[in-house]
C-alpha cells in the first residue's frame, strides 16, 4: 500500500459498523485477505454517527450484541437494558480492539467508486485521496439507515442558529442549556431525543407531521442475578433468538386477538406494557396481518397516550390513526408523551399548520412564527439503497448499480445482485434485517457469505453472480409476502416514502429471520442454486 500503488486484498468490505467489523474477523479468521473502508474516523457506523441526545436501541443490549464469541459475550457487561449510544461504541470500539481489527481498517475513507474488471474478475474500489483497492470480492456493509435525509425546507439555510440533524451529530457537546429549541419529526429519533432536549432547553418547540405509536422501554440497570442467567445459558439464547422470526426468542403469542375476550385481551396487552419495548406486538398473532386485530392494540396504546398527556387537545394531537401500530417501526421511548406536560414544551401539529417555510429566527408553521435558537432536523434517513446508489457501484457490461435499481432495489435473497458479481450486500434491501434483531440477522448474512466465500475459494470458482430469473423472483416474493401484511399500509421508509421521488417498493423480506436463513442454507446446500459459478 506504499506510495499510492493499488491495495490487493481477496475481500474489501465497505463499512465498519456491526457488519463490516464481523465481517472482518469472519473473513480472516477463514483465511482472505480483507481491507475495510470506512468513512467514518472510527468504527461504528450507525452508533458512531447518531450522537444524538437520547440515542440508544431499541433491542435489549443482552440481545443487541454479537454471538460469535463465547468469551466476548461472558466477559462484556452492559449497564442498561436498553444500551445507550455511547455504551454500544464502547462496545464496538473493544470488539475492534479485542480481535485486532483495526490494522485492517482505512479510516476516513469514503468509498465514491466500486468498478467491476470482468477479464480479472475483479473489483477496484476508490476513495478519494487514497489509493485503490483492487481484490474479487467486493462486500457492501454499508447500513440501512446511514443517509440522512434532510428536507428540501424553504428558508433553511437562512436559518441563522445550529442545525442539526440526528444522523450527523457532532462528536463534541451539543449545548442546548437556555436555549430555545426546534425538533422537526417524530419518529425513533426525534421520540428519543425530545424527553432529553427537554431537560436542558429553555423552551422545546416539536414540530409533527405524523403523530407515531410510541412504547416505553422501561429502561434500567440491568439486574445481575437476571444476566448471570442469561449468561449461564448464552448459547441457547442466542441459537432461539437465531431460530425465530424476529431474532428474538421472547415468546409471541401464537394466540389470535378475537379468539380471548375483552378482558383477557386487555390483560395481555397490558402484561406486555409492562415488560417494555416490543414486547406488546407479540401480544397475538393477527396484528400485522388483519386489520381489526391491530385496531385492538392500536386502541390500547392510544389510551395510554391519552393517560399520560394531561392536555386534552395535546393528547388529542399525539393519537396515531394514520397507520397501523407496527407497519412503522414502533417507536421504544423513555417520557416521551410525558414530556408534553412541560410548560416549556409546545406541540405544532403541522397537519393543522403546515411548515411555510424556516426564516432567520425561527420556524413558520400555520402562520406563526416560532422563534428558535437551535433547529433538530430528526427526519429520518433515505434507508435500505441510499448508501449503496451514492457509489458509483459499475457491474458487469456497464451496469450500473443506481440506474439498475431506480425502479427500487433488485437483489436475490438480499444478498447479491444480477450484473453484479462477485459483490455481496449485508442486511441488503430484500433481506429481513431492518424488521429483526439487526445483529442476528447481520451474524446470519455475514457467516453465508463468508461461507461462500469459502466455497468458491475450495472449488476454484472466480465469480458468482445472481440469476436474472432467481433476483426476479426474490424481488417477486417479497413484495406478495409484505402486501399480506399491514406494512403496504403505511407511508414509510420501508418503502422508500420518506424521500421525495423515491420508487416506492416495499424493501424488507417480511417473511421471518428463520424462514430467511432456511432458504439461504437451501440455496447453499443446493450448489448456490439461482446464483452462476464461474
Ligand atoms: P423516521 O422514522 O423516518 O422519522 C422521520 C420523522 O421526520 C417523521 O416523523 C417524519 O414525518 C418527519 N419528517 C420528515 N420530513 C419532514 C418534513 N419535511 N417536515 C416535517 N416532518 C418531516 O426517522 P428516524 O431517524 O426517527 O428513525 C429511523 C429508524 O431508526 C427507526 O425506524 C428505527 O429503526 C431506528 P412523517 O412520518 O414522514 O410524516
Amino acid at each position: 500500500s506504499d506510495a499510492g500503488g493499488p491495495i490487493d486484498v481477496d475481500a474489501v468490505v465497505i463499512g465498519a459498523g456491526f457488519a463490516g467489523l464481523y465481517m472482518l474477523h469472519e473473513l480472516r479468521s477463514r483465511g482472505f485477505s480483507v481491507r475495510v473502508l470506512e468513512a467514518g474516523s472510527d468504527v461504528g457506523g450507525t452508533w458512531y454517527w447518531n450522537r444524538y441526545p437520547g440515542a440508544r436501541c431499541d433491542i435489549e443490549s443482552v440481545d443487541y450484541s454479537y454471538s460469535f464469541s463465547e468469551s466476548l459475550q461472558q466477559e462484556w457487561e452492559w449497564s442498561e437494558r436498553y444500551p445507550a449510544q455511547p455504551e454500544l461504541l464502547r462496545y464496538l470500539s473493544h470488539v475492534a480492539d479485542r480481535f485486532d481489527l483495526r490494522r485492517d481498517i482505512t479510516f476516513d475513507a469514503r468509498v465514491t467508486a466500486a468498478h467491476f474488471d470482468e477479464a480479472a474478475a475483479c473489483w477496484t474500489v476508490h476513495a478519494p485521496g487514497l489509493p485503490p483497492v483492487v481484490s474479487r470480492f467486493c462486500i457492501m456493509a454499508t447500513g440501512c439507515l446511514s443517509v440522512p435525509q434532510v428536507p428540501e425546507l424553504a428558508g433553511l439555510d437562512d436559518f441563522q442558529g445550529p442545525v442539526h440533524h440526528t444522523g450527523t451529530w457532532p462528536e463534541s457537546d451539543v449545548d442546548f442549556t437556555g436555549r430555545a429549541v426546534g425538533v422537526i419529526g417524530t419518529g425513533s429519533s426525534g421520540i428519543q431525543s425530545i424527553p432529553v432536549i427537554a431537560r436542558q432547553a429553555a423552551r422545546l418547540t416539536v414540530f409533527q407531521r405524523t403523530p407515531n405509536f410510541s412504547v416505553p422501554a422501561f429502561n434500567g440497570p440491568l439486574d445481575p442475578d437476571e444476566v448471570r442467567e442469561i449468561k449461564a445459558n448464552y448459547s441457547h439464547r442466542r441459537r432461539a433468538n437465531r431460530a425465530s422470526v424476529a431474532g428474538l426468542e421472547w415468546a409471541a403469542n401464537e394466540q389470535h386477538t378475537f379468539d380471548v375476550d375483552e378482558h383477557q385481551r386487555r390483560r395481555e396487552f397490558e402484561n406486555r406494557w409492562r415488560r417494555g419495548g416490543f414486547h406488546l406486538l407479540g401480544a397475538y398473532a393477527d396484528i400485522r396481518t388483519d386489520q381489526r386485530a391491530n385496531d385492538e392494540v392500536a386502541e390500547f396504546v392510544r389510551g395510554k397516550i391519552r393517560e399520560a398527556v394531561h392536555d386534552p387537545a395535546t393528547a388529542e394531537a399525539l393519537l396515531p390513526y394514520e397507520h397501523p401500530l407496527g407497519s412503522k417501526r414502533v417507536c421504544v421511548d423513555t417520557g416521551y408523551f410525558e414530556t408534553y406536560n412541560y410548560d416549556h414544551v409546545a406541540l405544532v401539529d403541522l397537519r393543522k399548520s403546515p411548515l411555510e417555510t424556516v426564516t432567520a429566527r425561527g420556524v413558520r408553521a400555520g402562520g406563526v412564527e416560532h422563534e428558535l435558537d437551535a433547529l433538530v432536523l430528526a427526519t429520518g434517513f433515505d434507508a435500505m439503497t441510499g448508501a449503496l446508489n451514492r457509489i458509483d457501484v459499475r457491474g458487469r457490461d456497464g451496469y450500473e448499480l443506481a440506474e439498475e435499481w431506480s425502479g427500487g432495489p433488485a437483489t436475490y435473497l438480499g444478498l447479491g445482485s444480477a450484473g453484479f458479481p462477485n459483490m455481496f450486500v449485508l442486511a441488503g434491501p430484500g433481506s429481513p434485517s431492518v424488521l429483526v434483531n439487526m445483529v442476528t440477522a447481520i451474524e446470519q448474512h455475514v457467516q453465508w457469505t463468508a461461507t461462500c466465500l469459502e466455497h468458491l475459494r475450495r472449488n476454484g470458482y472466480r465469480s458468482i453472480e445472481a440469476t436474472e430469473q432467481a433476483q426476479h423472483d426474490w424481488v417477486e416474493h417479497v413484495r406478495e409476502l409484505a402486501a399480506e401484511t399491514l406494512f403496504s399500509k403505511a407511508a414509510s421508509w420501508y418503502l422508500g416514502a420518506n424521500v421525495p421521488g423515491k420508487q416506492q417498493v416495499f424493501m424488507p423480506y417480511v417473511g421471518g429471520l428463520d424462514v430467511y436463513e432456511e432458504i439461504c442454507e437451501a440455496v447453499a446446500a443446493d450448489d448456490y442454486r439461482g446464483f452462476d459459478l464461474e
